[in-house]
């Protein structure tokens, strides 16, 4: 069995260092020079896609995307997202107009994958960012999951990927 999860988020939200996190494997990446430091000042930027996989022995394997977050980039979105069983929204709060881009990518990401299938994860979130992150859900008519979460912690994705997991399955039982 083949599980497939994607993570989305804008350039900076941790798509890279979340599977770096928890992939067994070296993850496949695809950096380079980052020629938008004044929105995200960070030195690399993904520009294909990252993958990386967890073993699941007899059962198969967690096979792991990240999409690439800036919007030139968009002609890849769909085509990295196809058959994914759920995928996982990174946001960094700590990011100028990081809710405009929030609202942007939940817009785009759930023309292609189901909303019911998606998890939040706030990076360096305060009370009030999660409480704005689902008004701004309730506004869009979307409920989702949302949790405060470290992308270099191990445990924080192994949470996000339980749950992830759990609501598919209860999809497909009550399907
Ligand atoms: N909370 C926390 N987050 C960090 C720290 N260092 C890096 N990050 C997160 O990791 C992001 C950079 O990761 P990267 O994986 O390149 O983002 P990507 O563009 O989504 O692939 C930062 O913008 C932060 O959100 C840290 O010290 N603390
Ligand atoms: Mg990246």
């Amino acid at each position: 069995m083949l599980l497939k999860v994607v993570f989305i988020g804008p350039m900076g939200s941790g798509k890279s260092t979340a599977i770096q996190t928890i992939s067994e494997i070296e993850p496949v990446k695809t950096e380079a020079r980052n020629t938008e430091r004044f929105k995200v000042d960070k030195p690399t930027t993904t520009v294909g896609m990252d993958y990386g996989e967890i073993n699941l022995g007899e059962h198969g394997k967690v096979a792991l995307y990240g999409v690439p977050g800036q919007q030139r980039f968009d002609f890849m979105w769909p085509i990295i997202t196809k058959g994914a069983m759920g995928a996982i929204m990174l946001l960094d709060c700590s990011q100028e107009n990081c809710w405009k881009d929030f609202k942007y990518f939940v817009d785009e990401f759930t023309k292609f994958v189901d909303p019911s299938s998606f998890i939040v994860a706030l990076n360096r979130a305060t009370d009030s960012d999660v409480d704005h992150c689902n008004q701004l859900l309730m506004d869009e008519g979307l409920t989702m999951p949302v949790f405060c979460s470290d992308p270099r912690n191990e445990q924080d994705l192994t949470v996000l990927l339980h749950v992830l997991i759990s609501n598919a399955e209860l999809r497909f039982l009550l399907d």
